[in-house]
């Protein structure tokens, strides 16, 4: 962890002078690298940067082994008929019409492949889908067409916008970050266990981050959930994923997953309440107040 740059930061913060936070608040943007975004060309899916979706990738990879052999096993067997089965090749078919061991065999063997597939995408599909104990909770909702976010612990809230061609630079991003960086970002720590409450307020919505493995409808007057835990610092890029009208296009998903001192700077700076049941909020207590100490 980059401590001195953290301190340095928050007590320049603590000073209270709006340029000092003005310069902390674009060291964080210009920090992060972009780690989730699709590449042109790109044949698999994109690195993963949760757990969720390492064991995606490797799931994905698993089964085209298996559907791979499948394939070309049927194609061989069609091959095998239009060649020695035509008419002119086979002009007196044969006459049953059942195989009992054959029967049983193409029945119970792909009840064993699906047996094998099932005992990894089941259980991968309950650690997807069982929440655990959130560590940050953030309610997203699908409007049409922009997403707004709320802190509920913090009582932060805000919506966030496309940037247009002409905004990205000014925003710190490049132009191929066009229809997928947006204005405000949802903002993550690394390391923890983040709880998305995903709605919508109009027409059903989708909420997305490919490199985290997630991917939930917002529908109106219902409260899902997905959860990750985010491995590195980055930028992640996602886009709403339920077509939604007009629009539909432009309404990417921007998330900023930062350490967690950053993130709880982030947080004072946005006037959260409640700061400490901030994750690790103690320790950046007393980072600041050590580092006030030393001066
Ligand atoms: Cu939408």
């Amino acid at each position: 962890m980059n401590l001195t740059k953290d301190l340095t930061r928050l007590v320049t913060r603590i000073a209270g002078t709006a340029l000092a936070m003005a310069v902390a608040g674009q060291a964080v943007a210009q920090d992060l690298p972009v780690r989730g975004e699709p590449r042109p060309g790109e044949m698999g899916l994109q690195d993963p940067a949760t757990s969720l979706m390492r064991e995606l990738v490797w799931l994905d990879n698993m089964l085209l082994w298996i559907i791979g052999p499948i394939t070309v096993f049927v194609t061989a067997l069609i091959i095998w008929v239009i060649v020695f089965h035509n008419r002119r090749a086979n002009p007196v078919p044969a006459r049953f019409t059942h195989n009992s061991p054959l029967e049983v065999a193409w029945t119970v063997v792909p009840i064993f492949i699906l047996i094998f597939i099932g005992s990894f995408t089941v259980p991968a599909l309950f650690r997807q889908q069982i929440m655990p104990e959130a560590e940050v909770t953030i309610k997203v909702t699908g409007y049409q067409w922009f997403w707004g976010y709320e802190y509920v612990d913090h009582n932060v809230e805000f919506n966030s916008f496309m940037l247009e061609r002409d905004e990205l630079e000014e925003y710190g991003y490049e132009q191929r970050h066009y229809l997928l960086a947006t204005d405000t970002a949802m903002v993550v720590p690394v390391g923890r266990d983040v709880v998305v409450q995903v709605t919508a307020a109009d027409v059903i919505h989708a909420w997305t981050i490919p490199a985290f493995g997630v991917k939930q409808d917002g529908v109106p007057g219902r409260l899902a959930e997905l959860w990750f835990n985010v491995d590195e610092p980055g930028i992640y890029f996602g886009q709403c994923s339920e077509l939604c009208g007009q629009a539909h296009a432009f309404m990417p998903i921007t998330v900023r997953a930062v350490p967690e001192a950053d993130y709880i700077a982030w947080l004072e700076g946005e006037g959260a309440e409640n700061l400490a049941m901030a994750p690790g909020y103690d320790q950046y207590r007393g980072a600041i107040e050590l580092a006030v100490a030393e001066d």
